[in-house]
């Protein structure tokens, strides 16, 4: 799976996209993620990519010749299955749309900065506006790191069991139960006697118990959810 992602800050997506899972997922070949950076498409001698807004209004707004440059440069290599915009106005990110993205190939994701980017560069080219929760970020790619990261780990063969991904919280609208490692006894507190039993089947049924009692306490929206499907 391939992303493409158009930034003005590249480096705030290198380091994100460059530890742990994600680069065990690029090491493995599961995942190619390629950053362009916008201003090399800007404009004139200072590759200008911002422009004060018309109509008045503070705050800068992303040019649409440099972002039709970039993108069109991209278009000509290969078609894309999802352009993503991340943006606060965009759709809510969830589980499901991230199970669906991961059975793409590839995706670009554009990177919203400053007030935004010019609506004409959403209506041409933009499928998919993409927020990742009801709270403001100065841009947008730490959201574009998110979706990387949570469609990325979805790819088959990403995540060491592969069936891990399947018991997470909200794969199957539960969240996920307690954990605990070693020591049995830490500080005089102990770990629940059941998961020292090696009883498979009691474990199971304790643990769907203690997920059925989360999501009831802290998500009451997702329990509901969940009953009606
Ligand atoms: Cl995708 N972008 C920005 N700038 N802020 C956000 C967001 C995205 N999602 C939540 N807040």
């Amino acid at each position: 799976m391939r992303f493409d992602i158009i930034t003005v800050v590249p480096e705030l997506l290198e380091s994100p996209l460059s530890h742990s899972i994600m680069q065990r997922a690029k090491d493995r070949g599961l995942l190619e993620v390629y950053v362009h950076d916008l201003r090399e498409f800007g404009i004139g001698k200072h590759r200008q990519v911002d422009d004060y807004q018309f109509g008045g209004g503070a705050g800068m707004v992303m040019k649409p010749e440099p972002l039709a440059g970039c993108i069109e440069s991209l278009l000509q290599k290969r078609s894309y299955d999802a352009v993503i915009y991340t943006t606060p106005d965009g759709q809510r990110l969830e589980q499901g749309i991230c199970n669906h993205l991961s059975l793409k190939n590839n995706i670009l994701i554009i990177c919203g900065h400053y007030k935004g980017i010019d609506d004409r560069i959403r209506q041409k080219y933009v499928t998919m506006e993409i927020s990742i929760g009801d709270y403001v970020l100065s841009g947008g790619e730490l959201a574009a790191a998110v979706l990387v990261d949570a469609i990325g780990r979805l790819i088959p063969g990403v995540l060491n069991d592969e069936t891990s991904a399947l018991f997470d919280s909200f794969q199957d609208d539960l969240l996920a139960p307690p954990v605990y490692t070693r020591p049995a006894n830490w500080e005089g507190m102990e770990v629940p006697e059941i998961l020292l039993s090696g009883h498979e089947k009691n474990i199971g049924e304790w643990r769907y118990e203690q997920s059925v009692e989360r999501t009831r306490q802290r998500r009451p929206d997702i329990w509901e959810k969940h009953q009606k499907t």
